[in-house]
């Protein structure tokens, strides 16, 4: 880990564990049965979504990742010169290489990201790739409020950049608060540079996650390898099997571990009983349409500048101003 400056200490993992634990608990009593998507995310979760990423079902990144390289130098002359990006849940830093090399004179980059371990291992590429530019890892969990260190470069251009479709993974009012909460660590010239996912043909959307190669069924499953492994869970993480459902009237995608047969999960001192077929909520990833688009950011305090789409529209990167 040499090298490696964290602007807060890394997370402190017996604390982590307890709210692992309580989340559980809590997340087992309610009826389904939910788990936090944002446990998916230890190493072995972080190298699965890697791996989901590049699979042939996963439109997602690659779609992004085309919209970014085809209106960089569009995008950077939205945001301008001497820009701050600060990048909430940076994962793997492949998005963001893309526009810094179109940016102008930027000042900086502040990845945030829970996972330190991932956090570290892709930071050395995007350091040899832009040796000038000031890099400020930050070791946070975005999706409480946290600030940035002091030492951050200075500039009246911050931009925070959200790409990924990361907020869908947030339910309306959640995701609404997530982005006042990122409004507040704009200054007057800024804004946020979003990546939405769009509604499409449910057929395609239920096949991005639920992939042939299982990929994305091990995703889902590693929260209860997490279970077993860190809180000690009496659990049999191939008693469940993985769905994911297109729920039209809510616009998103469920993903799901249905029980296969009768069976209990005992943990932290209680036993939860699985009826066969029963399930367990673990992710909602909301896709939207133009208008919901527009309501995002009208109801979180910004106004869509500017916006670019893949040709077949299925996903979108919004410039949003205040
Ligand atoms: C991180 N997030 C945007 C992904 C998504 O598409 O909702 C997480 C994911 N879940 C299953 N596959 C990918």
């Amino acid at each position: 880990q040499a090298g490696v400056e964290y602007a807060e200490a890394p997370i402190n993992h017996a604390e982590d564990t307890q709210g692992f634990l309580h989340d559980v608990l809590e997340g087992l009593a309610q009826s389904p049965a939910m788990l936090s998507p944002k446990y998916f995310y230890d190493a072995t979760g972080s190298r699965l979504f890697d791996r989901i990423c590049k699979l042939p079902e996963y439109y997602l990144t690659r779609t992004e990742m085309a919209i970014l390289e085809r209106s960089a130098p569009a995008i950077a002359d939205q945001l301008g010169p001497g820009v701050l990006l600060i990048e909430p849940g940076s994962g793997s830093c492949a998005k963001v290489g893309r526009l810094l090399r179109h940016l102008c004179a930027p000042a900086g980059y502040a990845p945030v990201e829970i996972s330190g371990e991932h956090l570290h291992a892709n930071l050395s590429h995007l350091r040899g790739a832009f040796p000038d530019l000031p890099i400020t890892p930050v070791c946070a969990d975005f999706t409480t409020p946290f600030s940035l260190p002091s030492d951050i470069p200075e500039t009246r251009r911050r931009v925070v950049f959200f790409p990924g479709s990361t907020i869908g993974n947030f339910p309306p009012e959640a995701a609404v608060d997530l982005l006042r909460g990122f409004r507040g660590l704009l200054d007057d010239r800024g804004g946020l540079l979003l990546g939405v996912d769009r509604r499409k043909d449910p057929r395609i959307l239920e096949a991005a996650y639920d992939d042939a190669a299982g990929v994305t069924a091990a995703f889902n499953r590693n929260l209860l390898v997490r279970m077993r492994d860190e809180l000690g869970a009496e659990v049999n993480p191939a008693g469940f099997r993985h769905r994911a459902l297109w729920n039209d009237e809510c616009s998103r995608i469920e993903m799901h571990l249905v029980s296969r047969g009768r069976q209990t999960i005992r943990v932290g001192g209680r036993t939860h009983g699985f009826h066969d077929d029963e399930h367990i909520v673990t992710e909602y990833s909301y896709k939207y349409s133009a208008e919901g688009m527009q309501r995002l950011a009208a109801q979180a305090g910004f106004r869509v500048s500017a916006q670019w789409s893949d040709d077949r529209e299925w996903f979108s990167v919004l410039w949003l101003t205040t």
